[in-house]
């Protein structure tokens, strides 16, 4: 049995939740909650799992932790001999790679530092620095982000070709992230809200969902 650690609604643990139903392999992995709003994170014993204090993160069974989504969906992906989520050939896991990335610093991450700089984010005795500047900024990144995924899927189905990858499931944190933070991905990009509705069909993303 694997542990991982997280925060039931995260948009980042979301990821990792959404990969895990999409694998099949919930039978295989127990969750065990960190509370971001008491700094549960940033205490020294959770450093020693995850020297960047984030969530989530997996224990495997021989002990080692692993954090990173990205990691931890590779490594989820490969426990069986066909990757799923991944890509599985050279051409896939490239594509894969280099659009999950892109959802990561083009999408979610700026809305990440968003809350955190110029929101409440976790409250003041997490939040040790904020620049509000900066966490605007980002905002407005996010944005253009989210133009830049709406013209991607107006080429093909999914965010990294003819097929679901890890790279949607991290466009789909990046809606979490901004329902949470109230940013509105404007409502002429119908690609990008044609490709979220699929998504939002999707069985995974419906368990999460449900979750509440
Ligand atoms: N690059 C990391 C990853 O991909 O795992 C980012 C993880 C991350 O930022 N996780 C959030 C976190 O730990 C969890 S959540 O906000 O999505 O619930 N944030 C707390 C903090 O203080 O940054």
């Amino acid at each position: 049995m694997m542990t991982i650690c997280d925060f039931n609604r995260g948009p980042y643990p979301a990821r990792i939740r959404i990969a895990v139903v999409e694998l099949g392999i919930q039978e295989k992995v127990r969750f065990v909650e960190v509370d971001l709003r008491t700094g549960a994170h940033k205490k020294p014993e959770f450093l020693e799992k995850n020297y960047s204090g984030t969530l989530p993160v997996l224990e495997i069974e021989d002990g080692t932790f692993l954090a990173e989504c990205t990691a931890i969906t590779e490594y989820l992906d490969h426990l069986d001999p066909s990757p799923q989520l991944t890509g599985a050939t050279a051409r896939e896991r490239g594509m894969i790679h280099m659009m999950n990335k892109r959802a990561e610093i083009e999408f979610l991450d700026p809305i990440s530092v968003y809350f955190h700089h110029a929101t409440p984010g976790l409250g003041p005795d997490v939040e040790v620095y904020q620049n509000a500047e900066w966490g605007e900024h980002m905002r407005d990144k996010a944005l253009r982000g989210a133009r830049y995924f709406d013209k991607v899927l107006s080429t093909r189905p999914y965010v990294a070709g003819q097929s679901f990858s890890m790279a949607d499931i991290t466009v789909v944190a990046a809606f979490v992230f901004a329902a949470i933070v109230k940013l509105e991905i404007p409502t002429h990009l119908c690609h990008l809200h044609e490709w979220h509705e699929r998504m939002l069909a999707r069985p995974s993303v419906q368990a999460w969902r449900d979750m509440g």
